[in-house]
């Protein structure tokens, strides 16, 4: 989709810290850093939200999410959880429609940032 800012970033027309890519998704850090290595896994498909995910799309998707929170896990020693969220809609703080799914390390109450 050519006013797509994921697409562009998938397509690699706008730069972006990426931190994995297979032939079905990209995860890239959020431009917010809400929380330290905030990152996003998005389809390569272009599917707005939820209601435009097929079935093999999602498995295909959460699939990768394990992977890709081990591997940010591992990269800093001070996460101690995640929080792995979806949002859907303008009503529920979609602001970008091209679905994705955030993936918030969180810490220590001493060391969180957010
Ligand atoms: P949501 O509100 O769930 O649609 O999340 C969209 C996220 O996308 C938001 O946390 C900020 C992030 N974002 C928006 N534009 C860019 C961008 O150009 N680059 C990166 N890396 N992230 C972006």
């Amino acid at each position: 989709m050519t006013d797509c800012i994921f697409c562009k970033i998938i397509n690699n027309e706008i730069p972006s810290r990426k931190i994995y890519e297979d032939d079905d998704v990209v995860a890239f850090l959020d431009i917010t850093q809400a929380t330290p290595g905030h990152t996003l896994v998005v389809p390569k498909k272009h599917v707005a939200d939820i209601f435009e995910v097929d079935e093999v799309l999602a498995a295909t998707v959460a699939g990768k999410i394990p992977k890709i929170a081990k591997a940010i896990k591992k990269s800093n020693p001070k996460i101690k959880g995640m929080n792995i969220i979806n949002n859907n809609g303008k009503v529920a703080y979609q602001s970008v429609f091209h679905s994705h799914i955030h993936i918030l390390p969180r810490f220590d109450e001493q060391d969180d940032f957010s």
